[in-house]
């Protein structure tokens, strides 16, 4: 029960502790933007999801064409899902490892993304990738340009979960300075347009708990791949 149910509502001393707020929202660049704190409303749904996605296609590391197993854990939902392999990168219908294809991307992902995506300007989108990375401590991404989706008009939006992170935003050239993003638990970045190929990357994970999701961080990319 709320503290305004049983008696007369007292404006502004307890409404801000169990409203959700607004989202606010910064700009990285000219079309992306960090969407604070905007799935917090969607928290209770978002997470039994994730779980019936992860037991049907647990988390795995996997092998990048130079030879190097990713720090990061691995998994995908949606009709594509994102793989690497000695041969390369690629999107595939099928989960290599269970050789079925991936579990269906939830109702609650697909509303969250395409909700996302219109709060930053991007109508029309919907996702038939969503790619899953397991953080431990320590685990890290490199710089990188998400380009293996077949057209580049449409956003890409990556929802953060559990331990908080640095990502890294860079420019369209690997050398370019980037800026220090802290992203939490509930936010959601959005990225696409003239910013759809800057480099990115995540700082090696500090060691923390959260208080659902334990010694892990959680992030989820949401692609229009095929
Ligand atoms: C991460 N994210 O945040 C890694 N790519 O764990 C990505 O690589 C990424 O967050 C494209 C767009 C948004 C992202
Ligand atoms: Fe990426």
């Amino acid at each position: 029960m709320r503290c305004s149910d049983s008696g007369p509502a007292t404006p502004g001393l307890f409404d801000d502790l169990d409203v959700p707020q607004p989202t606010r929202v910064e700009n990285l660049g000219p079309q992306s933007r960090v969407l604070r704190g905007f799935a917090l409303p969607w928290i209770e749904r978002l997470l039994p999801a994730l779980e019936t996605v992860l037991a049907e296609a647990p988390f795995r590391h996997m092998v990048t064409p130079g030879g190097f197993t990713m720090s990061v854990g691995l998994s995908s939902c949606g009709q594509l899902g994102w793989t690497t392999d000695r041969s390369g990168y690629r999107y595939s219908r099928i989960d290599p490892q269970s050789r079925q294809p991936w579990p269906p991307m939830p109702e609650a992902f697909r509303q969250l993304a395409e909700a996302a995506a219109q709060a930053a300007g991007f109508s029309a989108f919907t996702p038939d990738a969503c790619l899953i990375n397991c953080y431990r401590p320590g685990a890290k991404m490199s710089l990188h340009q998400d380009k293996n989706e077949r057209d580049y008009s449409a956003p890409i939006v990556s929802l953060s979960l559990g331990l908080p992170a640095l990502f890294l935003f860079g420019g369209q050239q690997r050398s370019d300075k980037s800026q220090r993003v802290p992203l939490l638990h509930g936010d959601v970045v959005v990225w696409g347009g003239v910013d759809r190929l800057r480099y990115h990357g995540v700082l090696p994970l500090k060691d923390g708990e959260h208080s659902l999701l334990g010694q892990q961080r959680i992030n989820l990319t949401f692609r229009q791949a095929g």
